[in-house]
């Protein structure tokens, strides 16, 4: 991938559009307008223009375009776009007629090649643009809440912040090695020795604890619903999906494969999971169910247990038992315990299940008629509710750096010598410069564009 390259790629994607967006960037953006349009606007106009295969070429379309010169575009290049009618084949005129021109090269960007550019320019920073990837990807308003705040840097300030005093602290430790002599010791009071570390370390510290939160609504909460065959658990997934996405029969150990279907909650991407009936399995096939439902199980971030109410409501000991999760004498934890088929109850035995202490707090619904859905899906959204603040460590790569970050504040300040200490908090700088990449930038960014689109 060469910087030096001028690039272009159609913005809009590749769906039949009512009108597609190409955008250029690099040495060549304003000659490559020139020869479609002839004549060039001022910076940052948007006019209606008359698209030509070269002068005096062919009429190719009407299109309205603007052009940025270098520095002020989003890329830190000239750049310029073409809105033209989202046809196919007014984009492959246009490209033809860019072709047909004598010492005009324009090459197609790689997949979040624009976006690139503007972090080597130092135009954002690269929480910013993964800001952008997430914005781009994001499915649900919590996401998008989320990915919006990081895409306008509100991380990057953040993490520039840390990064600065950081390098101050470094400074001050550099300072007393290089002029032992001169007894800046004493002339750095105590406190400000340390509290300094202490307090970086304490704010660092904190927003390190909403990373589960945030990565979960970056990934979706998963919500996998476990329980021996035939109880409802394919029934109760299609229910709250609104859609026949998993087999339902009348036959105990239908499902096998773990359905997944990804529904949102409460501007909550959530994937609920269904999976095969726990019991001793009959058959092969049945055995690699099971052991998928528990894997399923022990990875979820909610675990839902469903049971059969009207085995529960017969009598006393089914309802002691009711709470009891072991299986094959393997105990599968849960979040939330719900008895289905409420329908098919009678009158004594649904006074019984309301009336037991042992069941309190557990939720009698009927996947079949829909009664009680409503109350446990606002449980559940009680529990998701849990929507972290939006300045929260988005990715694991941010978690990782921090918690580096965190060990050297620690190293640093358990030292009295200030060689050590330097050194810990040298190597603290330079795992947040990794972070915001102004380190080793070549290497990260590699890593992050393998899921970028083409055109940003
Ligand atoms: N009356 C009544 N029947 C239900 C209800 N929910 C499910 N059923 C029936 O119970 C049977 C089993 O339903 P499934 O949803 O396939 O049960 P499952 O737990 O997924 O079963 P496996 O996949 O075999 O583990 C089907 O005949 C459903 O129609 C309910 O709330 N009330
Ligand atoms: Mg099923």
């Amino acid at each position: 991938m060469k910087n030096a390259d001028t690039i272009y790629a159609v913005a809009s994607g590749r769906t039949r559009v009512a009108v597609s967006v190409i955008r250029i960037s690099g040495a060549q953006a304003f000659e490559a307008l020139q020869v479609l349009q002839g004549a060039l606007q001022p910076h940052g106009r948007l006019e209606l223009r008359k698209l030509h295969a070269g002068k005096g070429g062919l009429l190719l379309d009407r299109a309205l375009t603007v052009r940025f010169e270098a520095p002020k575009s989003y890329t830190g290049e000239n750049m310029a776009e073409v809105h033209c009618h989202g046809s196919s084949a007014i984009v492959a005129a246009i490209v033809a007629a860019w072709q047909a021109q004598v010492g005009l090269r324009l090459r197609i960007a790689e997949p979040g090649e624009f976006t690139r550019r503007a972090l080597l320019a130092g135009k954002i920073d690269i929480t910013r643009a993964e800001g952008l990837i997430d914005l781009i990807n994001a499915e649900t308003q919590a996401q998008r809440r989320q990915a919006l705040a990081q895409s306008e840097g509100a991380l990057a300030g953040l993490y520039a912040g840390w990064a600065e005093r950081l390098f101050d602290l470094l400074c001050q430790r550099e300072a007393l090695i290089d002029f032992p002599d001169e007894d800046l010791n004493s002339a750095m009071p105590v406190e400000l020795q340390e509290k300094p570390i202490a307090m970086l370390l304490d704010e660092i510290s904190e927003h390190l604890k909403l990373a589960g939160k945030a990565e979960r609504v970056r990934n979706g909460v998963s919500v996998a619903i476990i329980g021996e065959p035939n109880v409802g658990k394919s029934s109760l997934l299609n229910r709250i999906a609104q859609e026949e996405a998993a087999i339902v029969s009348a036959r105990a150990g239908t499902t096998r494969d773990v359905v997944r279907v990804r529904v949102e909650i409460d501007g909550l991407a959530v994937d609920l999971l269904d999976t095969a009936g726990l019991r001793a399995a009959r058959s092969e096939v049945e055995a690699q169910g099971i052991i998928r439902a528990k894997k399923t199980a022990n990875e979820a971030h909610i675990v839902v247990r469903l049971r059969d109410a009207g085995k529960v409501g017969k009598n006393s000991t089914e309802i002691k038992k009711a709470k009891k999760t072991k299986k094959n004498d393997e105990e599968i934890p849960h979040d939330f315990l719900v008895l289905n088929k409420s329908d098919l109850l009678d009158e004594v035995a649904r006074k019984k299940i309301k009336n037991s202490e042992e069941l309190a707090g557990c939720f009698l619904l009927s996947a079949l008629s829909g009664e009680g859905v409503g109350e446990f899906l606002d449980a559940l959204k009680g529990r998701l509710e849990d929507v972290p603040p939006v300045l929260a460590p988005t990715r694991a790569r941010y978690g990782q750096a921090l918690a580096q970050v965190c060990q050297n504040l620690q190293q640093a300040q358990s030292s009295e010598d200030w060689a050590l200490q330097a050194q810990a908090l040298r190597e603290a700088y330079e795992a947040i410069g990794r972070l915001i990449g102004t380190r080793d930038i070549e290497a990260v960014l590699d890593k992050i564009f393998a899921d970028f689109c083409i055109g940003k």
